[in-house]
């Protein structure tokens, strides 16, 4: 964390600001909407942010600069561990906490396990109750009152982090509680997220969003290279000068994809790098389009974990490969050729050092 050096600017706001609170309430969504660009993965699922993320808001008021944190859980495992860790840790280093709850009035055993938390750190904390879509308008001072009770905030805020509803006012009022002084990063800078790091997040967050049950807890994903080449001209035959995209990727649009080994096996790691991320189609492309080829490693638990990540004929990675893709062209603005590849580290979430390997090591 940096020193805010010259507390002098008397015009501007600006600080560091963390949303925490149970997994799932919606923190990385809300972070995302406030900020207005998508930086950090979301699902359905709890436990999807493993680190912390930081991004900057820029304004003529100041500058708010945004840590995402992990939901704060009873762990499981190691990884629930650092998890939890990061998030309290993040805690002591800000200047103001958004704790964000679902719209209920049942405060429960994880709640209090934050509260005693919040307590501890004493920093001013706001109190944000989101998802307000969800529930009937005149049912939200109850679930003001019942939270009222636990302890004092800086100021309470109903929200809908995915309909955007009272963002400006939520906005207004951290601004209002951070303290005088000078930006702390260019008006620029988005977040600190390196764009392989979010490459491996966009790709997780697609196994976390199509994968069931247990199997996309146990995942991690690392991004092995990512190297951008000048596409190869249009082959002489095709003579049309409206060179399009194609719609699906070669790969992903032809048939059946059969890859062996010398004994006649499948090759089922070729198999899938081909069918997963969609090679470009060379003749299709515009000579001066850049390609980015990225080759990531799906990391699962177990050997039957790999299966279900593979999928039938290839099509669960399939189509994790091809969602994927689509957010990263979007993000790298040039067409990506994607190449996955699956691969099982036993009980990786217990093992510190594999931990490691996959970026969960010291809370940033
Ligand atoms: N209806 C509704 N759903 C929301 C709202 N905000 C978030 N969600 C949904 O809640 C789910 C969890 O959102 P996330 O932003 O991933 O939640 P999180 O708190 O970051 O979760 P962890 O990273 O697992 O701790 C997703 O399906 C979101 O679309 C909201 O305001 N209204
Ligand atoms: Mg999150």
């Amino acid at each position: 964390m940096q020193e805010n050096q010259n507390n002098n600017n008397a015009a501007l706001r600006c600080g560091y600001v963390t949303l925490i609170g149970r997994p799932n309430v919606g923190k990385s969504t809300l972070m995302n909407h406030l900020i207005g660009q998508k930086i950090a993965i979301t699902s359905h699922k709890p436990q999807t942010t493993r680190g912390q993320i930081l991004t900057v808001y820029t304004d003529e008021r100041g500058q708010i600069v945004f840590l995402d944190t992990p939901g704060i859980h009873e762990s499981k495992n190691k990884l629930g561990e650092y998890m939890v860790k990061v998030a309290t840790k993040t805690m002591e280093e800000v200047d103001l906490i958004l704790w964000l709850v679902e719209p209920s009035t049942f405060i429960g055993q994880g709640e209090h396990m934050i509260i005693d938390q919040l307590r501890e750190c004493g920093k001013q904390v706001i109190l944000v109750i989101n998802k307000i879509d969800t529930v009937d308008a005149a049912d939200l001072q109850s679930f003001i009152d019942a939270y009222k009770k636990e302890m004092d905030y800086a100021d309470i805020v109903t929200v809908s982090a995915l309909k955007s509803e009272n963002l400006d006012d939520l906005m207004q009022i951290i601004f209002d509680r951070l303290p005088y002084g000078d930006p702390f990063y260019d008006d620029e800078v988005l977040t600190n997220q390196s764009e392989r790091e979010i490459v491996a997040e966009i790709i997780r967050e697609k196994a976390l969003r199509l994968l069931t049950d247990e199997v996309p807890h146990g995942i991690a994903v690392t991004v092995e290279t990512m190297k951008t080449r000048k596409a190869a001209a249009p082959a002489k035959k095709k003579k049309s000068k409206h060179v399009h995209p194609p719609k699906k990727s070669a790969n992903a649009a032809s048939g059946p994809i059969s890859v062996s080994n010398a004994d006649g096996t499948p090759d089922l790691d070729a198999m899938l790098a081909a069918l997963a991320g969609g090679a470009e189609d060379a003749a299709n492309v515009d000579a001066a389009d850049n390609i980015m080829d990225i080759e990531a490693s799906i990391i699962c638990e177990r050997d039957s974990h790999k299966g279900i990540v593979i999928g039938k004929g290839g099509s669960m990675l399939k189509k994790i490969g091809s969602q994927a893709r689509e957010d990263i062209e979007k993000m790298v603005g040039c067409r990506v050729n994607l190449q996955l590849f699956v691969k099982v580290r036993r009980d990786w979430r217990n093992d510190s050092l594999q931990m490691k390997n996959f970026g969960y090591n010291n809370p940033k």
